[in-house]
């Protein structure tokens, strides 16, 4: 395993283009002022939007329980590049790192399976806040919010491929259990953080082969999860997320948890949606379910993820879904109703790479968002003038968002695109390649 290019990247070596940077964006910000568009707006609304950043790229979605059973659910992390995370300390130092390369504020996104019980096995229906103090102190330390999941997979009560809509009762009562204590460790989250903290529930239930009872297993999910969310808590701390799915492995003929079902049960329960990009049908895209959702619903929690022929989870790259994706939140100022959050595991790069490429590419994507010219080309629409509308939109993309991005980072005080990765590599030299 070539474990990293660090030779090609130093060669770049950047770090006297500061004054250059200014130049160019004082450039870039006249050519976006012609279209109408201001610069320093748009990059002041970028630098207050908080990607909430998943724990389980740093670790292949492992989890810290001395049990230490192996993933779950249907979820497949591919790849043995060396480095992972094998301690909370360890996963909250490459996080850091990561976030030290990321411009702006954000949050972390943790598992119920990223407790800290002291070398003891604590049951996932026994877990209490306690048990993520270490993870509140440094969230405060590192001023991030906290967003919270239970673990319903990676469990032997979840072998069986059932949790909330298992036909067993025992069973069933020990995963609503579970996501009646992890909604207490989220409100606990919120509380000490001051920021609600999204909990968001996904289950992985469903069958390999087609089943003939397709009803009754709905019929369960809907009574636990009515369960599980009968205590109101105050939406100050804690907002309750529900996630669908299409199919993974070993459920590719009959997901429980399916959009419909949960697109129903959110609206009927006042709930937060969770979309996941890699979790439709390939062609099937979230950025044109956004604002259809977003007439029922009042928030969204999105879990920004590629999918490549399947629910893969890639890292995230500046894809047109991607870009779709963000121009949906900004032209319908959803921003506000929206939290965005990242769902991917890739363990044959660099994890903290991985961390810093996807959120960097959704920021990105997320500027470029910021600098359209957007009542121009609604005008356009409006008019019936489609033609302009499209040559306006083409036009649009080769326009000068690197210089406003490279300023962005440096304003931040994080490198900027072709210097970042010279951390990582010093990081992976000094720190990741000393784990066994
Ligand atoms: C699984 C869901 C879910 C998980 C995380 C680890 O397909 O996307 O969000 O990825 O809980
Ligand atoms: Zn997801």
């Amino acid at each position: 395993m070539t474990p990293c290019a660090c030779i090609r990247y130093v060669r770049f070596g950047l770090s006297k283009q500061d004054t250059q940077s200014e130049k160019a964006y004082a450039l870039a910000r006249g050519q976006f002022a012609t279209l109408g568009v201001d610069t320093d707006a748009a990059l002041a609304k970028l630098s207050k939007i908080p990607i909430s950043i998943h724990c389980w790229q740093g670790d292949d979605v492992g989890g810290f329980e001395p049990s230490g059973v192996s993933l779950g659910g249907g979820l497949v992390a591919t790849g043995n590049y060396p480095g992972k995370a094998r301690t909370p300390d360890e996963l909250r130092s490459d996080a850091a790192k990561a976030l030290s390369l990321i411009p702006g504020k954000h949050r972390f996104n943790l598992q119920a399976s990223y407790a800290e019980t002291g070398g003891k096995i604590v049951e996932r229906n026994a877990l209490k806040p306690s048990h993520f103090q270490g993870w509140i102190d440094w969230a405060k330390e590192q001023q991030l919010g906290l967003d919270f999941n239970p673990t319903f997979f990676s469990h032997p009560n979840a072998d069986d491929g059932f949790t909330l809509a298992h036909g067993d009762k025992g069973i069933r009562e020990f995963w609503i259990e579970h996501g009646i204590v992890c909604r207490h460790i989220g409100a606990a989250m919120g509380r000490a953080l001051g920021s609600p903290c999204v909990t968001n529930v996904w289950v992985p239930d469903g069958y390999k082969d087609t089943p003939v009872d397709r009803h009754g297993p709905r019929e369960r999910l809907a009574k636990s999860l009515d369960t599980i969310f009968a205590e109101p808590l105050d939406a100050n701390h804690i907002l309750d997320s529900v996630e669908a799915k299409l199919f993974g492995i070993g459920s590719e003929s009959y997901v429980v948890g399916s959009h419909e079902f949960y697109f129903g049960y959110a609206v009927a329960n006042r709930k937060v949606l969770c979309l996941d990009a890699g979790h439709f049908h390939p062609t099937e895209v979230i950025s044109d379910k956004i604002s259809s959702a977003m007439q029922w619903l009042d928030r969204l929690l999105l879990h920004v993820s590629r999918g490549v022929r399947w629910d893969s989870d890639h890292v995230v790259t500046m894809t047109d879904e991607l870009q779709a994706i963000a121009h949906e939140l900004v032209r319908n100022d959803y921003l506000g109703r929206t939290h965005l959050g990242l769902d991917y595991f890739d363990a044959s790069i660099n994890r903290v790479a991985a961390w810093a490429i996807g959120t960097r590419n959704l920021l990105k994507a997320l500027l470029i968002a910021l600098l359209e010219p957007i009542d121009t080309l609604r005008q356009m629409e409006q008019a019936g003038d489609f033609t302009a509308r499209l040559a306006l939109l083409e036009d649009m993309k080769l326009m000068p968002f690197g210089a406003v991005w490279h300023y962005h980072c440096l304003q931040q005080g994080v490198p900027p695109d072709l210097n970042w990765m010279q951390e990582v590599c010093r990081y992976e030299e000094d720190i990741l390649a000393k784990r066994s």
